[in-house]
Order: C-alpha cells, then sequence, then structure tokens
C-alpha cells in the first residue's frame, strides 16, 4: 500500500531568510510545534503536492523536510514549501494546508550554493510536470480541504 497522500497543516513560520535572498527559491517554513509529530517518522527528502493557503486556492507544491544539511545550522527537521506560482506578498502568518503526494528524493549535503540551487530547479520542473498527470487531479478538489 502506497504511504500517500500525506496531510501536513501549519501556520507560515520565519527562518533564516536564505530561501528566497541566497537560492532565488522562497519557501513557506511551516510551524515546528504544530509539525513535528507527523514529519519525524517521514523520510528526509523532497516531495511534491498540492497546498491551500488560507483554504483558497490550491497549487502545485514542491516540499523538502529535514535538516538543510547543506547548511548544517538547523536545530530542528522541518517542512518548508515552495509553491510554484508568482505572489505579490508574503504569507507569514497564514495556514498552509499540505498534501504530498508522492516522493522526488532523498535530502542530500551538497558542497556548494550552486549545485543545490541546480538541483531545486529540477525538483521544481518535475514537480510542475508530474503533477498534470490525471491520476493527481482528483487532489484539486477543494473537498480534500475541508
Ligand atoms: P524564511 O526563511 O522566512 O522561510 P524564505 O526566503 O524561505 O524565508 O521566504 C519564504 C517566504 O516567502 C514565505 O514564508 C512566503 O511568505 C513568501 N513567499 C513568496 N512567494 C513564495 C512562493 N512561491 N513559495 C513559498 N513562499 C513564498
Ligand atoms: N537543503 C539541503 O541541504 N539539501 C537538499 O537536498 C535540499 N533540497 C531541497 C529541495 C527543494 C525543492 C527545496 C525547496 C529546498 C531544498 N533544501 C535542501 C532546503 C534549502 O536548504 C532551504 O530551503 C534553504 O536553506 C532555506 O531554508
Ligand atoms: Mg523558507
Amino acid at each position: 500500500m502506497s504511504k500517500f497522500p500525506i496531510y501536513i497543516s501549519g501556520t507560515v513560520e520565519h527562518g533564516f531568510k536564505r530561501g528566497g535572498k541566497l537560492l532565488g527559491c522562497p519557501t513557506a517554513n511551516l510551524s515546528i510545534k504544530e509539525t513535528e509529530s507527523i514529519i519525524k517518522q517521514l523520510e528526509c527528502g523532497v516531495y511534491y503536492g498540492f497546498c491551500t493557503i488560507d483554504n483558497k486556492n490550491i497549487y502545485k507544491t514542491v516540499t523538502n523536510i529535514g535538516w538543510n544539511p547543506t547548511f548544517g545550522d538547523n536545530e530542528h527537521k522541518i517542512t518548508e514549501c515552495h509553491l510554484l506560482h508568482q505572489f505579490d506578498e508574503d504569507f507569514y502568518g497564514e495556514k498552509l494546508k499540505l498534501i504530498i503526494v508522492g516522493f522526488i528524493r532523498k535530502e542530500k549535503k551538497f558542497s556548494g550554493f550552486e549545485e543545490l540551487k541546480n538541483q531545486i530547479k529540477n525538483d521544481t520542473n518535475y514537480t510542475d510536470q508530474i503533477l498534470d498527470d490525471l491520476i493527481y487531479q482528483k487532489y484539486y478538489k477543494d473537498t480534500f480541504f475541508n
């Protein structure tokens, strides 16, 4: 039996502010307290799925769950979501509901930021393509989020 879908929800918290600025890829960091019990059982790595912000629109999402070993300064295992959409404003403090439908790869320690940046681009492109597959379309239905 598949372990997907996996549902995770949490309030968007502040992190180290390096996703957008350093890696060109902002990530909505989910509240550590609200998510720790569910993510502690999950393999560290990159996952694809969909999410809502405050129960509104649904976005394709690539999610990293782990410790960011390339940086080595996280004190907690965290859930970070990059939404495949251009936003005009930040959404800190809002509720993000995530449904993970598949796994891409394990989280790893990169020797430099450029390698990590390139890998994140590949993960994002892969997510964009695979989520168009009809088998995932049922997750677009709002009923999954209520
Ligand atoms: P932090 O370390 O505080 O998480 P980031 O540089 O990772 O900082 O930026 C994350 C913030 O950027 C999110 O919390 C959200 O408010 C905003 N944001 C804007 N666009 C996106 C997007 N496409 N995906 C994820 N977050 C986004
Ligand atoms: N950090 C790592 O140290 N190793 C990874 O393999 C890794 N993969 C990621 C894949 C994606 C799609 C995203 C969005 C982030 C990934 N990160 C990874 C996390 C990255 O280090 C983190 O988003 C920034 O440090 C900002 O918190
Ligand atoms: Mg972030």
